[in-house]
């Protein structure tokens, strides 16, 4: 694992950690500041910045950043950055070999959440009598940037020092006394001042200069993660990634060195592709299929199976 730090923001040290080889880094953010984040994001819908775009407007919806009404003596909340790697999968496909980029939040890891739980208690909380809740429903690299964690890249993705772009984000109530009340202020990194790379490699154009939040409803994610056709004006030399897409972040110059520390996922045999691709019958191959690809497990295959074939139809078929 490659793993650098350029000291660039404000960290200090301690909000740092290695746990089982995995790299860690964090941030924390008074209770007192919830509104502030809030206004944030309400500053951006009433000026109108935001997609229309449906699934978008629905993911909008569900986030807030009120504290949970199950938990009134969280205090703090605790954002969680995790180093993670580029994976890459051969598909063997009509005696060729096709190499496929998986984003690097898209392959399972290994780490479960119960491992990263038992990681906050050990290092950053170190003492016995205090909770910790999980929350999906907050905007998580506003909460990351707004702590110092990290900083926005020009393509809207957030940047951590050590791990570029390549990391999950996950944020915890605590009804631990941080006693810190600092707050950062949005921030892009200064590197993307005199660059340009990832708006004009985006094959859709979601980047633009005008809209530093991304037209959501241009990204091929937003298509690619779900099941149904693809729209028309997505051409299909755009896709580049079994699932998600990699233009903005492959490109950077903030991710040179992070993007050289790749996961070779196990090939995919020709008679397992078939049995995504031609509706091969065969559970057993379907099983190994799914175990090698780590990207959801045998329960959710219904599911994600009909993802996974039509994304990589366009790729290699
Ligand atoms: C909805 C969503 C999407 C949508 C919309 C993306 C988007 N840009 O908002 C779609 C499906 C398109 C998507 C795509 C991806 N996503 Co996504 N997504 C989310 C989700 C669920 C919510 C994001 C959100 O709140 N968006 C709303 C916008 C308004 O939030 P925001 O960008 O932070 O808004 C602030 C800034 O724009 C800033 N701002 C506004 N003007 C200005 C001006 C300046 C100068 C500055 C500095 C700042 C600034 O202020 C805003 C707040 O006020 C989060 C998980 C979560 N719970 O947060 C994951 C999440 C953001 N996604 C993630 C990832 C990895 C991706 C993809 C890279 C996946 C992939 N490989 O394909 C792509 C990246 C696309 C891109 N370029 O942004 C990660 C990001 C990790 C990281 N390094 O930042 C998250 C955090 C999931 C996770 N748990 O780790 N995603
Ligand atoms: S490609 Fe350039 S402009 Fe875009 S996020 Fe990276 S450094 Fe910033
Ligand atoms: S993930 Fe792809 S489509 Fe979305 S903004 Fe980045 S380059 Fe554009």
């Amino acid at each position: 694992m490659i793993y650098m730090y350029d000291n660039a923001n404000n960290l200090t040290d301690s909000c740092k950690f290695e746990e089982n080889n995995y790299f860690y880094k964090y941030g924390i953010l008074s209770l007192q500041h919830l509104a502030t984040l809030q206004e944030d994001i309400d500053k951006l819908k009433r000026a109108k910045k935001l997609s229309e775009n449906e699934n978008f407007q629905r993911s909008m919806q569900r986030r807030n950043f009120e504290k949970p009404s199950e938990f009134q003596e969280a205090k703090y909340l605790i954002i969680l950055a995790r180093s993670r790697k580029l994976g890459i999968i051969n598909f063997h496909y009509n005696g060729k070999k096709y190499e496929i980029k998986v984003p690097p939040d898209f392959h399972d890891d290994g780490v479960t959440e119960e491992d990263v739980e038992k990681a906050i208690h050990k290092h950053i909380i170190k003492k016995s009598g205090y909770k910790i809740v999980e929350t999906e429903k907050i905007h998580l690299k506003l909460a990351a940037v707004r702590s110092g964690l990290a900083k926005y890249g020009r393509n809207n993705i957030c940047y951590v020092d050590g791990m570029g772009s390549f990391l999950t984000l996950s944020a915890y109530f605590t009804d631990y006394d941080f006693q810190n009340e600092t707050i950062s202020e949005l921030k892009m990194m200064d590197r993307c001042e005199k660059c340009n790379i990832c708006l004009n490699k985006c094959p859709t154009k979601a980047i633009s200069k005008e809209n530093f939040v991304i037209d959501a409803g241009k990204c091929i994610t937003q298509y690619n993660e779900y099941k149904g056709e693809f729209p028309k004006w997505i051409d299909k030399k755009f896709h580049n990634a079994i699932e998600g897409c990699l233009h903005c972040q492959y490109h950077c110059p903030a991710n040179k060195e992070v993007i050289k520390d790749i996961v070779r996922l196990e090939d995919i045999t020709e008679e397992e592709t078939k049995v995504l691709l031609d509706d091969l019958e065969n559970p057993e191959l379907l099983n190994s299929l799914i175990k090698k690809i780590k990207m959801f497990t045998l329960e959710d295959a219904d599911e994600e199976l009909p993802i996974i074939k039509r994304n990589l139809e366009v790729l290699i078929k």
